[in-house]
């Protein structure tokens, strides 16, 4: 038996990480319209199964996202398994509705766990509990039988893939909610006797808290939003408003490099990380406007990602201009409003043993001025990023807040 991983030892891989893709990918993507098309169109099972007689994305696609990850700065990716339409992109035991049992015939979760492994990426399998294909889900007070029978798919499908595709870093599971109403996660599932079963098999992993109990990190989704000190925590985010590709969403509707920027830094300020989804076309790639994203964001990881990877909080309020990140000895200033030449830091104790700005390398002049004010000058005029500019920073002491006893005590400079 292998011995318990502490959790902080099983943590530090993802700390470190930071940054990871989400892949939703399946049958969806050749009506285009989004992962959710088959319940919202309320399409007949038999209707919507024959979109597998069609459904052959390219040998190359899992290598593409891959290569897209690595590119983006990404650490780890997570790709959907099975989504809730009941289609399998892998090689199930427990059922033939799958890729490798129709038009596809390939293992797509095996050739992404080996493209992950190959290019030193975490591999993280995304698992529904639920599938819309089971009555139970729907009459879950009333068909029992069906209930049953979805609830052993699920512990089935979880142990073959914890069982038959070697190390696996992060299990996503998503779709816990009967019928949609959220608190009838855990009972419903065994998420308890499920995730014993998973631990036994895969004793390293980490497992989000969406099969109704707790476990290892919480899952905001589409906003960032920070858990308390020591608890794991991820958002997940889509680049335009579909998880599932959809071919007919206007380019405006997609977030900017810029705001996927400031939430991927957000997300590191608190100690949380950010997986960011792509749904690659009916083709399997990914969609031109979220790959030009997803590399505009790795450039500037290139370039910044110091102060991103293996973050902790730096237990300061973020200045007007922007946010706190901290790695190791270093404080990291991620300015988004860019003032000039100079820049005023209120309302901080510290004395700066030095102050870079990343994008050039030059050191800054550091100023001490009334109420607490760091002020850095020498400063281009412009910001020299389009996106975030960041002053690395290191502290002779640890920094700390300037505490405001008399909120008007600035105004005469005495804060
Ligand atoms: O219903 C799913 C949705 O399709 C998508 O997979 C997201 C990703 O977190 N999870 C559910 C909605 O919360």
């Amino acid at each position: 038996m292998n011995k318990e991983l502490t959790y902080q030892a099983r943590m530090a891989w993802f700390h470190e990480a930071r940054f990871g893709m989400f892949i939703h990918f399946g049958l969806y993507a050749l009506p285009a319209c989004g992962e959710w098309s088959m319940f919202l169109a309320r399409t007949p099972l038999a209707e919507y199964e024959k979109l597998a007689d069609q459904f052959q994305p390219a040998a190359d696609c899992v290598s593409q996202w891959i290569e897209t990850a690595k590119n983006a700065g990404m650490k780890y990716a997570v790709l959907t398994a099975r989504h809730h339409d009941g289609f399998c992109l892998y090689d199930s035991a427990y059922s033939d509705y799958s890729t490798s049992k129709t038009a596809c015939g390939r293992d797509l979760v095996r050739e992404f766990c080996t493209a992950c492994r190959a290019a030193g990426i975490r591999v993280g399998i995304y698992y529904s509990l639920m599938d819309w294909r089971f009555p139970g889900y729907f009459n879950y007070k009333t068909d029992q039988d069906s209930l049953i029978a979805m609830k052993k798919q699920c512990h089935d499908q979880v142990q073959e893939l914890m069982s038959n595709y070697g190390r696996i870093d992060l299990l996503w599971y998503d779709g816990c909610w009967l019928n949609h109403e959220p608190d009838t996660c855990a009972g419903a599932w065994d998420a308890a006797e499920l995730n014993q079963k998973v631990r036994s098999l895969q004793p390293h992993i980490i497992i989000n808290n969406r099969a109704g109990t707790q476990e290892d990190i919480d899952t905001p989704e589409q906003v960032v939003r920070h858990s308390g000190q020591g608890r794991g925590w991820e958002t997940c985010m889509t680049i335009g408003k579909t998880w599932g590709y959809s071919r007919y969403a206007s380019p405006d509707s997609y977030k900017t490099s810029g705001e996927l920027i400031h939430h991927l830094v957000d997300a590191a300020s608190g100690e949380g990380n950010y997986l960011l989804n792509v749904g690659p076309d009916q083709n399997g790639y990914i969609p031109a406007i979220e790959k030009e994203r997803l590399l505009t964001v790795g450039q500037w990881i290139k370039r910044y990602g110091a102060s991103i990877y293996n973050s902790k909080r730096a237990d300061l309020k973020n200045p007007f201009f922007g946010m706190w990140t901290r790695v190791g000895e270093y404080y990291y200033l991620q300015v988004k409003l860019w003032c000039g030449r100079s820049l005023p830091l209120p309302l901080l104790d510290g004395e700066v043993a030095e102050a870079v700005l990343m994008a050039t390398g030059e050191k800054l002049k550091v100023d001490y001025a009334t109420n607490g004010r760091l002020i850095f000058s020498a400063l281009p005029e412009e910001p020299p990023d389009p996106y975030l500019n960041v002053i690395r920073l290191k502290f002779k002491q640890t920094p700390r807040d300037r505490p405001e006893t008399d909120p008007a005590a600035w105004l005469l400079g005495k804060a």
